[in-house]
C-alpha cells in the first residue's frame, strides 16, 4: 500500500478503527458529489450496453444502484445480504492487505465512501465509491463471483511470502478487476476496473493492441501487470462457473507450478496461450 489511506477521506487517524470500517456518513455528501456520481453512472451505463455481461446489469438493477445519486450502503445491504451473504462496508480508501483479506473472507466488501473530484472525472488511482460500488458490488449478487472474492480473501490469509501474495493478487487483478467473459452474445466485460472506466471499456473489447487469452490460473499468476495504463493482456473466462478454484489444495497446486516457472511481462505471448477472438457478435448492442 503506497498511498496514505486517509488522504482522501477527510478522516483523522483517531477516527479510523483497526478494521478500517467507518460510517458512510451519507448525510455528508454534497449535491456536487451526487452530481459527479450521476454523470459517471449515466456515461458508463450507456457505454456498457452490449459490452458488459448481463449479470452486471442485473446486479445494478436488483441493488438499486442507479443514476439518481450515490447509493446508501444500508439499502444495498438489505438486498445483497439476503442474496449472497455479502455486505458493503465503508472504508477510507486502500486498506492494508491483511485487513482487506480478512473483510473479504468474511464477505464484507470494503468500499471507499468518498467520490472523486470533478477534475478527476476520467481517472483516479485510488478506488472511490464509484469504482467500488458501481464496478464491484453488482457482481457480488452472482454466486460464483461472490464465492470467488470470499475465497480470495481466505487464500490471502494463508500466504505470507510476498512473491506468493503477488501471484495471488494477479488472479484477482486479471479477473475481478480486468476480466473478460465469453457469453452467447459475444465477448463481454466483467472486471470492475474496466466497467468503471470509459476508456478501458472500449479499449478492452475493441482495440487490436492487447492480448486476449483464455484464463489459465498458472498463466495468470506468472503475469505482471500495469497499474497506470490500460492492460496489455486480458484474460477471458468461458463463464462465471469457471472462476479459478481458490480452495487450499487446488490453489497451492497452481501456486507451486507458477513458482517453478519464469514470470511473464504484461504483454508476453507464450506458445501455450489460447487466444480468444473478439468476434463479430462482440461489442454491438
Ligand atoms: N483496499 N479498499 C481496498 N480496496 C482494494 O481493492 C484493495 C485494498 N487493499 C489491498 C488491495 N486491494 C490489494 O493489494 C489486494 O488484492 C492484496
Ligand atoms: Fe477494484
Amino acid at each position: 500500500m503506497t498511498t496514505d489511506p486517509l488522504s482522501r477521506s477527510g478522516l483523522k487517524p483517531d477516527e479510523v478503527p483497526a478494521d478500517f470500517v467507518v460510517d458512510q456518513r451519507y448525510q455528508h455528501y454534497t449535491a456536487a458529489d451526487h452530481d459527479t456520481w450521476s454523470r459517471l453512472h449515466r456515461r458508463q451505463f450507456e457505454l456498457l450496453r452490449g459490452r458488459v455481461c448481463d449479470e452486471f446489469f442485473a446486479g445494478l438493477s436488483a441493488l438499486g444502484i442507479a443514476a439518481d445519486g450515490i447509493p446508501d450502503f444500508r439499502q444495498i445491504n438489505r438486498v445483497l445480504k439476503a442474496a449472497t451473504g455479502w455486505e458493503v462496508v465503508a472504508v477510507p480508501g486502500l486498506v492494508p492487505d491483511r485487513v482487506f483479506f480478512t473483510h473479504l473472507a468474511q464477505r464484507r466488501f470494503p468500499a471507499g465512501f468518498w467520490i472523486r473530484r470533478p477534475e478527476e472525472f476520467d481517472y483516479i488511482e485510488e478506488p472511490d465509491v464509484f469504482h467500488d460500488v458501481f464496478g464491484h458490488v453488482p457482481l457480488l449478487m452472482n454466486r460464483s463471483y461472490a464465492d470467488f472474492v470470499a475465497a480470495y480473501g481466505a487464500a490471502g490469509l494463508r500466504y505470507a511470502d510476498p512473491e506468493d501474495l503477488a501471484r495471488l493478487a494477479r488472479l484477482y487483478w486479471y479477473s475481478v478487476e480486468f476480466g473478460l467473459i465469453e457469453t452467447g452474445a459475444g465477448l463481454r466485460i466483467f472486471g470492475a476496473g474496466i466497467a468503471s472506466s470509459p476508456g478501458e471499456t472500449v479499449f478492452s473489447l475493441e482495440s487490436a493492441e492487447p492480448n486476449r487469452i483464455r484464463l489459465d490460473p498458472v498463466r495468470v499468476m506468472r503475469t505482471r501487470y500495469k497499474i497506470d495504463d490500460f492492460q496489455q493482456t486480458y484474460f477471458v473466462l468461458p463463464g462465471f462457473e469457471a472462476m479459478p478454484d481458490l480452495a487450499a489444495g487446488p490453489l497451492e497446486a497452481a501456486m507451486a507450478q507458477a513458482r517453478a516457472l519464469p514470470e511473464l511481462a504484461a504483454d508476453a505471448r507464450i506458445a501455450e496461450d489460447r487466444p480468444v477472438a473478439v468476434g463479430a457478435a462482440a461489442h454491438r448492442p
